[in-house]
């Protein structure tokens, strides 16, 4: 898989692969990663604190293939206490754990972690878009907005009328929440009114929005990631295919 999905921020070099170190008080923590990704979204709340290095070449990353920093010569891969991980899965759960957004008990867990991998499959088509031929790009916008509309987000709307917390579960953020808030937001970008028919989606968005830390990662200035442009594609596909 052409995995565009995890870094943690991009710029004016917007949307480009990147190889990235960043550091918190409790240690060096670095990042590598290739595109807008799912692994910013964590980290958010918590106010990790992160530096990036873009990957813009295939020699950047044949240099870390080289070094064996990549467990299996793939990115993305995060340093952080320590370690090197690899495999976008297990950063996720690593930061959600580490940060407490991985549920109080194993029952919560496995819940959070099924909105997660229904929620990633909707945000994998989605950043898998621009990868498509043009001609293809406009079918798969609607096929997008009707899997988002008649699959995941009825399940989500309904959890947030039953449960009557401003969470999906428990009553304190979780991975959950800020993938399934990160989905709607790329999703939003193409489809602006996505959420017509879902008021307690809407809800949870400008909630979840203003948390501090994820308004503050909102903003304009901050690593999240632009949407991703002709550069980010050419880039990706420079790098990544033989
Ligand atoms: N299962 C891995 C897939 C990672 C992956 O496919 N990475 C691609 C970039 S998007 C890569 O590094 N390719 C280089 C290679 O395989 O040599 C994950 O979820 O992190």
């Amino acid at each position: 898989m052409l995995n565009t999905a995890v870094s943690i921020g991009s710029d004016s070099s917007r949307s480009l692969p990147h190889y990235s170190s960043f550091s918190r008080p409790a240690g060096p923590v670095s990042l590598q990663t290739a595109g807008r990704a799912l692994c910013e979204a964590p980290g958010t709340p918590s106010g990790l604190q992160f530096d990036e290095e873009f990957l813009e070449t295939k020699e950047q990353l044949q240099k870390l293939q080289d070094g064996n920093h990549l467990l299996f010569q793939q990115v993305p891969m995060v340093e952080i206490d320590g370690m090197k991980l690899v495999q976008t899965r297990s950063i996720l759960h690593y930061i959600a754990e580490k940060h407490h957004l991985f549920g109080k008990d194993l029952k919560e867990r496995t819940l959070i972690d099924m909105y997660v991998e229904g929620t990633l499959d909707l945000l994998e088509l989605i950043i898998m878009h621009p990868f498509l031929k043009p001609d293809d790009q406009q079918k798969e916008v609607v096929n997008m907005a009707q899997k988002a509309i008649i699959r995941y987000f009825p399940v989500f709307e309904k959890v947030l009328r039953e449960h009557g917390q401003r969470f999906l579960v428990g009553n304190q953020l979780s991975l959950a929440d800020v993938i399934l808030l990160q989905t709607i937001l790329a999703l939003e970008e193409k489809i602006p009114n996505i959420l017509s028919a879902f008021p307690h989606l809407q809800e949870f968005t400008v909630k979840i929005s203003n948390i501090p830390t994820i308004k503050k990662f909102l903003e304009p200035g901050s690593k999240k990631k632009p949407p991703p442009d002709d550069i980010y594609v050419r880039t990706v596909y420079n790098i990544f295919m033989p």
